[in-house]
């Protein structure tokens, strides 16, 4: 093998690199939480570019999940078995505080600013096991939630509740829980009405027949007992789930929450549930996505019986800002090979692609919208942080957010809004570094850290799980034409219509465009009716998320 070859494009360390990233951290961050984290976040971008890392991602990859169900003597065996890369991975996520650090306060208002920058450079290498950490942070919201709330009426749930708190939100990987998030059946996922699952009130004597199991950590296993199927379940390997279920009393679906395991002496079998088969996927391959049949699984019920879609929202709304996050994370490690590559391939004319007009103006287009999309993921991210660490009087005084009255709208309405267009923007923006790349770009790369086709096929499912792209404009309808909806509405147009203001003063800025968008969405969402705005509802979604990006770019 003589003659050319290639030579090898090097990532630097994106903390340093990636000026869109960096931006967003100064614009959201006050300069002395900035220079606290500066130290953390370098090491960071080194570690995940690190050989231990890159090993364990490459593992992961590599030796995807398996089920086994019989033994070779034909007796049940029901196990899952994910490789080492991909606990590792975990295990480093743990660490790093990746949801931990959402629950340690440490940076008050900017808390969930901070915490979200470390999955972002975590995006790219981490293999997906974000999924998971995704809906423990959601489980762990939930249960702050309810606790704070004073909703666990029952001492024996409350107890269980706070154990399952402690460890959803633990840095020591030999303590720590994931969480699972099971809602979608074969009936459907973007509405759950036809959910066939069946929880059922156990009497005192059956719940204590079988005392001698436990969930991993020692507690009761729950007064339900639920059967039903599960269609997909991707953090399989967790060790606590919260899911949907009907109860023999109410025909809509009721939260209900869970081990995944239990355990009697040194015996640790799966709950009730039976894993039917892994599912065959574009990418997420190391995820261990599973139907699930549940059979005798014992759980707790929370909340209101029949409002379970609302009881579980504080999961749905933590998980699609880790998906809106998870977007630009892959974004920025695809910008990132492409910017390695066009430095070291030279094209005709023997000049490197980094000096070639026509591709660098294809790569500034990317760069742009990637830009655009890190400003406001990152604005929900800023509101997520003030709802949670702020009363009313003690908002942090920001140009960024000068009425308080407007977080909490803002970020109800921004969230689904965010998740969808960042999906969406992700797609785009990965194939467009295959292409960047040429042929190479297409190929399953051999170095891992390099394997844009890889974080591709990946990308996909952002635009699907955690609600589609029009079920997500429906939820906007929701909002906007809902309960609460003049609120909404007066939070949206007044925040862009006070930085418009502002930034005309500041910086002389003509932003008449703007505002003629932001008069129509208001005269369109005031005049139509909610099922004329259903149909428009890629158009808000576009409409809302260009005036957002515009004023924060
Ligand atoms: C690495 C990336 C990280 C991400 C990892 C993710 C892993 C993937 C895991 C999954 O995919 S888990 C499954 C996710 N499934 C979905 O996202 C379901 C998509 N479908 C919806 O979101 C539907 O809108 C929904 C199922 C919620 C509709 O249910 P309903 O019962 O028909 O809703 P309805 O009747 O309109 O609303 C019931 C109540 O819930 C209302 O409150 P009120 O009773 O007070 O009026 C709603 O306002 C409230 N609600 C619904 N969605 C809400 C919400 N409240 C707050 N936030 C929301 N998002
Ligand atoms: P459907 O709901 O049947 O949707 C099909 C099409 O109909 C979509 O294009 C949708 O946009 C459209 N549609 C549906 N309703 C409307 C409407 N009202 N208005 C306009 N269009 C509509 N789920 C879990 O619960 N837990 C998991 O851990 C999990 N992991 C997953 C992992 C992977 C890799 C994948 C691919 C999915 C996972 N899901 C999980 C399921 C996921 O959340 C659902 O696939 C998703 O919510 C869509 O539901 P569905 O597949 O039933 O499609």
């Amino acid at each position: 093998t003589t003659g050319f070859f290639q030579a090898k494009p090097q990532l630097t360390n994106q903390y340093h690199e990636d000026h869109a990233f960096r931006r967003a951290l100064d614009l959201f961050l006050p300069a002395q939480t900035r220079t606290s984290i500066d130290s953390e976040f370098s090491q960071l971008g080194d570690k995940v570019l690190s050989p231990q890392v890159l090993f364990w991602l490459r593992d992961a990859e590599v030796h995807q999940p398996t089920l086994v169900l019989r033994d070779s003597f034909g007796s049940p065996r029901n196990e899952l078995i994910t490789s080492e890369g991909w606990r590792q991975l975990q295990d480093f996520g743990f660490r790093e505080g990746m949801v931990a650090t959402g629950y340690e306060g440490k940076y008050g208002h900017h808390t969930r600013v901070v915490q979200f920058a470390k999955i972002h450079l975590f995006a790219g290498s981490s293999s997906t096991v974000t999924c998971p950490s995704a809906m423990q942070d959601g489980a762990a919201k939930l249960i702050m939630t309810f606790l704070a709330d004073g909703r666990a009426n029952d001492p024996t749930l409350e107890a269980v509740l706070q154990r399952a708190y402690k460890r959803l939100t633990s840095r020591d990987p030999t303590f720590a829980w994931t969480s699972g998030q099971w809602m979608t059946e074969r009936t459907g996922g973007s509405d759950v009405s036809g959910t066939e699952t069946r929880a059922t009130p156990l009497s005192e004597s059956q719940i204590h027949a079988d005392d001698a199991w436990t969930a991993s950590d020692g507690s009761p296993l729950g007064p339900f007992s639920v059967d039903g199927f599960k269609w997909f379940s991707s953090a399989t390997d967790a060790n606590m789930c919260f899911f949907l279920a009907k109860t023999p009393t109410s025909e809509r679906v009721s939260l209900f929450f869970g081990p995944v395991r239990r355990l009697k002496g040194d015996s640790l079998e799966f709950n009730g549930i039976f894993p039917q088969r892994l599912k065959n996927k574009l990418g997420t391959k190391a995820l261990p996505t599973a139907e699930l049949e549940l059979k005798g699984m014992r759980a707790y019920m929370l909340g209101q019986e029949g409002a379970g879609t609302k009881e579980i929202s504080p999961i749905l709304n933590i998980t699609r800002v880790y998906n809106a996050v998870s977007s630009v994370g892959s974004m920025a490690r695809g910008l990132a090979i492409s910017r390695a590559f066009a430095r070291v391939r030279t094209v005709a004319g023997g000049q490197p692609l980094m000096n070639t007009p026509a591709h660098v103006r294809s790569m500034a287009i990317q760069h742009v919208e990637y830009r655009g999309q890190t400003m406001i993921v990152y604005f929900i991210t800023y509101l997520l942080g003030i709802t949670e660490h702020s009363s009313s009087t003690s908002q942090p005084n920001s140009p960024l957010l000068e009425n308080s009255a407007w977080t909490a709208p803002l970020l109800r309405i921004l969230t689904p809004v965010v998740k969808a267009m960042s999906a969406a923007a992700a797609v785009d923006g990965l194939r467009a570094c295959m292409e960047s790349m040429g042929g190479l770009g297409y190929l399953e790369n051999e170095d891992v850290e390099l394997n844009v086709a890889k974080i591709y096929r990946d990308t996909n499912v952002l635009t699907i799980w955690e609600g589609t792209t029009d079920v997500l404009a429906a939820d906007t309808v929701r909002v906007l034409k809902g309960r609460g909806a003049e609120q909404a509405l007066k939070a949206l147009a007044g925040w862009a219509q006070n930085i418009v203001r502002n930034h005309e003063s500041k910086f002389g800025l003509s932003l008449k465009r703007v505002i003629v968008e932001i008069q129509d969405l208001v005269t369109l969402v005031q005049r139509k009716n909610p099922h004329e705005l259903l149909y428009l509802g890629r158009d808000l979604l576009d409409s809302i998320s260009w005036i957002v990006i515009t004023l924060l770019l």
